[in-house]
């Protein structure tokens, strides 16, 4: 039976003990269970966040193991070496599937029912090791894809054009990495076109800055590893959020990386495009009008990915 109430996260290194946190703060469950290979780190963060409980929701944050977490309803992935400075989300991908696989085969042991967000990096290579591993239908096997991207895109458009974030609705499509692609065509300001919206805000032609957002947005995770050695107040919003759109089965879009099998013409991979987040997972995957020029780069990015895939277990 799952419990809709409960959650675990599997890794609490930066990015797991942030999403923790983000998730006690937000209140939206009354169990969490912490679990990582060091048995220190999962008590000390568990008795961590639990000291911020009185100014925040009653709940359990408990270090456990894998037979706390068969009744889970969203189990959070985050194990795995993080980038150095230097390194690609893909230069990770070995040592990250193995640990993948191994904590995947745990998951399987106690036939968890739960939802799967895989965040570990390279995230959508994982999420397909994760689908395949599992056995899960491909509804509850979803990846943090593009979200924080996302969040990041529509940072750096209000930045630009001088508005709250909330009114930007743009999203980043793809690989969670260097082939990913602003989709620019759905981009808007309240439901003004981007083009238009950047006109009424003293913009004659706004193209040299869309190029500048999306370099910025795709190199964002490089230039805040070489600052600080690591990323994750970004991605403990957004995979806080993705875990909210399940337990309220509130149906948001959302940029998740997911299984295609057939849509924009691509199967046998997972990559980022919007879907309908549920109870069930993934509900729908959206086949959006592209452009031509964005069709052809979400291509490209599929290749990569493949290219990718392909090699893991060589
Ligand atoms: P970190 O701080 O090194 O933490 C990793 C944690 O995983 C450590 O505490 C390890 O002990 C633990 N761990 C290792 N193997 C296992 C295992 N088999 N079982 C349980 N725990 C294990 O790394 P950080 O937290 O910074 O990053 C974690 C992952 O998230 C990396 O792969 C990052 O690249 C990735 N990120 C993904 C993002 C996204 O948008 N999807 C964003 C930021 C980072």
């Amino acid at each position: 039976m799952i419990n809709i109430q409960k959650a675990a996260v599997i890794g609490c290194g930066f990015v797991g003990s942030t999403i923790a946190y983000t998730l006690m703060q937000k209140g939206i469950f009354s169990e969490l269970v912490l679990i990582d290979a060091v048995q220190a780190k999962e008590e000390g963060e568990a008795m961590d966040i639990s000291h911020g409980l009185p100014f925040a929701h009653a709940m359990d944050i408990i270090p456990g193991s894998y037979e706390d977490i068969a009744d889970a309803a969203v189990v959070i992935i985050t194990a795995g070496a993080n980038q150095k400075p230097g390194e690609t989300r893909l230069d990770l991908v070995q040592k990250n599937s193995k640990i993948m696989k191994s904590i995947i085969s745990e998951i399987r042991r106690v036939n968890c029912e739960g939802i799967l967000m895989i965040v570990s990096n390279p995230v959508d290579i994982l999420t397909q090791v994760a689908l395949e591993e599992s056995g899960f239908p491909k509804e509850r096997v979803i990846g943090s894809g593009t979200v924080l991207d996302t969040a990041r895109l529509k940072y750096l458009i209000s930045e630009k054009l001088d508005v709250d974030s909330r009114n930007v609705h743009a999203f980043i499509a793809g690989e969670h990495g260097d082939s990913e692609l602003a989709v620019w065509s759905c981009a808007n300001v309240y439901g003004i076109g981007i083009k238009e919206f950047a006109r009424m805000r003293g913009f004659s032609d706004f193209s040299d800055e869309m190029d500048e957002i999306y370099h910025a947005v795709r190199d964002s995770a490089y230039e805040i590893i070489e600052r600080k050695g690591a990323t994750y107040y970004g991605i403990g919003m957004a995979a806080a959020r993705i875990a909210e759109a399940i337990v309220r089965d509130s149906h948001a879009v959302v940029p998740v990386s997911v299984s295609l099998s057939g849509e924009y013409g691509l199967d046998g991979l997972c990559l980022s495009i919007p879907t309908i987040i549920g109870n069930k997972g993934a509900e729908q995957v959206l086949e959006i009008n592209l452009s031509d020029g964005e069709m052809e780069k979400l291509k490209k990015s599929a290749e990569e990915l493949k290219t990718v895939l392909a090699q893991i277990g060589e």
